[in-house]
């Protein structure tokens, strides 16, 4: 079933309920992701996972692959906290009870394996979904009746609302303080991650819900940080270890926006196949797509207009050319969705500021050229308005 905002407040209400009443029921629980996970990815895993275990239930965060190491942070709470991590093909743990499914689209994007393939099809484990992806290709993935999804600038915002659910619980959690430092850490880490610090919200719903949970949890997080310590101490704090780069990711940065071309209204850069597998063989794939994201990123506020990154698939996951373009949070007069079908693209998506694509790599025998052909129309689709 297609993902829809929640209609009314007794319905969203009733979902709530419905997942605060689980997690008070059941007693281990694993919590998945989406395939290369960002920084709201990971922080609303273990953001959910800290209400859990302020609960006292057992929590397992599974990982498709070692994180990149800025979300090091995270990962510390994690082990201070008693909530287990694995990766990759490793075995989920037995009797688990519930799996949670965060900030994942549709099915073919969550990070599954064997062993959680089993889960998600036992129709005796609970699965509860929390996400904020409504694009017209999002899918359910959790039960009926347990999923919360809705507009929100993350899916951190989503567990910071579920914060203040559960703290109105006071019979079933009588005595618990769910406003941790670490649970305010975790969160903002979403919200600035997913945002930018607010440069890349969608609408004037998702700026207003921002502005209210970030200023709540940054404050919180200023309140409970011991002062002249190392610790992150505040949202700009926490924006600046997630775009800090090790040195690795700077050269691949600059290896990959060293090629920049400009146009009128985009700047772009394309990395033909060999380029391509050099940087995923240097640096690794999952390096490389979200330093590739930075790029974009990049190159769309230098501009002030649009940017596009273009690379060849890995040659381990499919053959495909991935196109990636961004919209300046300044220039809102185009919405990226409605470009893909005029330029023949069925195999895409994304929100009004940002769209991926693919396609099949012997449908673009000259990549460079492919590309100027996108950017040109692209460019007449703008000046056309
Ligand atoms: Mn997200």
């Amino acid at each position: 079933m297609k993902k829809i905002e929640v209609r009314t407040i007794a319905e969203k209400n009733r979902y709530v309920n419905n997942i605060i009443v689980e997690s008070h029921r059941l007693d281990s629980f694993l919590l998945i992701g989406h395939k290369d996970p960002d920084a709201d990815c990971i922080a609303s895993q273990v953001a959910f996972s800290l209400l859990l275990r302020k609960l006292e239930k057992n929590a397992v965060i599974s990982l498709p692959a070692p994180a990149v190491e800025q979300f090091n942070y995270l990962l510390a709470i994690c082990k201070y906290n008693g909530i287990s991590i694995i990766y990759g093909t490793d075995p989920v743990p037995k009797n688990i009870s519930a799996v949670v499914i965060l900030d994942t689209p549709k099915p073919d994007m969550i990070a599954r394996n064997a062993s959680i393939n089993r889960l998600l099809t036992d129709p005796g484990v609970r699965k509860i979904e929390i996400d904020h992806h409504l694009g017209t290709d999002a899918i359910y993935l959790g039960d009926p009746g347990y999923c919360l999804v809705s507009e929100a600038s993350s899916t951190c915002e989503l567990i910071g609302y579920l914060c203040f659910k559960f703290s109105r619980q006071k019979e079933m959690f009588p005595n618990i303080d769910f406003f941790s430092r670490n649970i305010a850490l975790a969160i903002l880490t979403g919200i600035v991650g997913d945002s930018h610090m607010g440069m890349y919200l969608k609408s004037s719903k998702e700026r207003r819900y921002y502005t209210l949970f970030s200023q709540i949890f940054d404050k919180l997080l200023v309140e409970k940080t011991k002062k002249n310590g190392n610790n992150m101490a505040s949202m700009r704090a926490i924006f600046d270890v997630l775009y800090h780069f090790s040195a690795r990711e700077k050269q691949c940065f600059d290896r990959i926006i060293q090629q920049q071309q400009k146009s009128r209204f985009i700047s772009y850069t394309v990395l033909d196949k060999e380029e391509s597998e050099e940087l995923f063989s240097l640096y690794g794939e999952e390096l490389v797509i979200n330093v590739s994201k930075a790029v974009t990123d990049t190159l769309t506020e230098g501009i002030g207009k649009l940017g596009l990154v273009v690379y060849y698939d890995p040659p381990s996951r499919s053959k495909f050319v991935q196109f990636r373009l961004r919209r300046s949070a300044k220039f809102t007069s185009l919405d990226l969705r409605t470009v893909l079908e005029p330029l023949g693209i069925t195999n895409g998506g994304g929100h009004p500021g940002a769209v991926g694509f693919r396609v099949p790599q012997e449908e673009v025998p000259d990549v460079r050229a492919f590309t100027a052909g996108i950017v040109e129309r692209i460019e007449s689709m703008i000046t056309a308005g």
